[in-house]
């Protein structure tokens, strides 16, 4: 390539790439409307989609955990929301930074008669609550639950309300899979758990500025 036709192709580049300065990359979606849940990978058959497209999962009994994992063990920063309805249950868990050796970060928000929030870390087997504070909620009622990863700064909103802003300082899980949680304990011995509207976007503005950067170094 000539040294014009490659500041061309430089230029046009950069053109593109600022062009898509304020966009967000899609790192995963489902919202289950066509009957599937791709990318999916459930612990237990019992996990399936609805008829009215939403995916779910109805366990009874005591103690009794499952969990439909998403995502890739390379994933980092993320920006996860979705849609979370349990029946006759007070938890509403997402799993993430979901290691392969099973350490992983836990969300959860629960409903009446606890109205709070945790944040926990699962290391070796053990559960470490690296976070609780009260939060106000509805049983039985949809929730809009987002998950912020910025490096080792995790960020939890209940329907557009922060519920924690915690900066884990004490060998952070970086990157991992992402799941979401069904639990029977406590005060049910029930759930039916529904999710919809998975949707994990990566941020792209400190991507492209980076990028950028780089093919200016290139263009010079
Ligand atoms: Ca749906």
């Amino acid at each position: 390539m000539s040294s014009f036709a490659l500041k061309a192709f430089l230029l046009l580049a950069l053109m593109i790439l600022a062009s898509g300065l304020n966009a967000q990359i899609v790192m995963f979606e489902e919202d289950f409307d066509d009957g599937v849940a791709d990318g999916f990978f459930p612990d237990s058959e019992l996990w399936v989609v609805n008829s009215s497209g939403q995916y779910e999962i109805e366990n009874w009994g005591f103690e009794i955990h499952s969990a439909s994992y998403f995502g890739e063990y390379w994933w980092g920063d993320f920006h996860l929301s979705l849609d979370m309805l349990t029946h006759d249950s007070v938890h509403n868990s997402v799993g993430f930074r979901i290691q392969e050796n099973g350490n992983m970060y836990v969300a959860t928000l629960r409903g009446e008669p606890y109205k709070d929030v945790f944040l926990f870390k699962m290391v070796d087997g053990q559960q470490i609550l690296l976070f609780t504070g009260q939060f106000s909620n509805t049983l039985n009622d949809w929730h809009h639950l987002e998950v912020v990863a910025d490096f080792t700064r995790l960020t939890f909103f209940v329907n557009g309300e922060q519920a924690f802003d915690y900066v884990d300082e004490n060998a952070p899980l970086l990157s991992g899979r992402q799941a979401l949680l069904s639990y029977t304990g406590g005060v049910a011995q029930h759930q039916l758990l529904q999710v919809d509207n998975v949707l994990v976007i990566n941020p792209v503005v400190s991507t492209d500025a980076i990028y950028l950067d780089r093919i200016k170094t290139l263009y010079r």
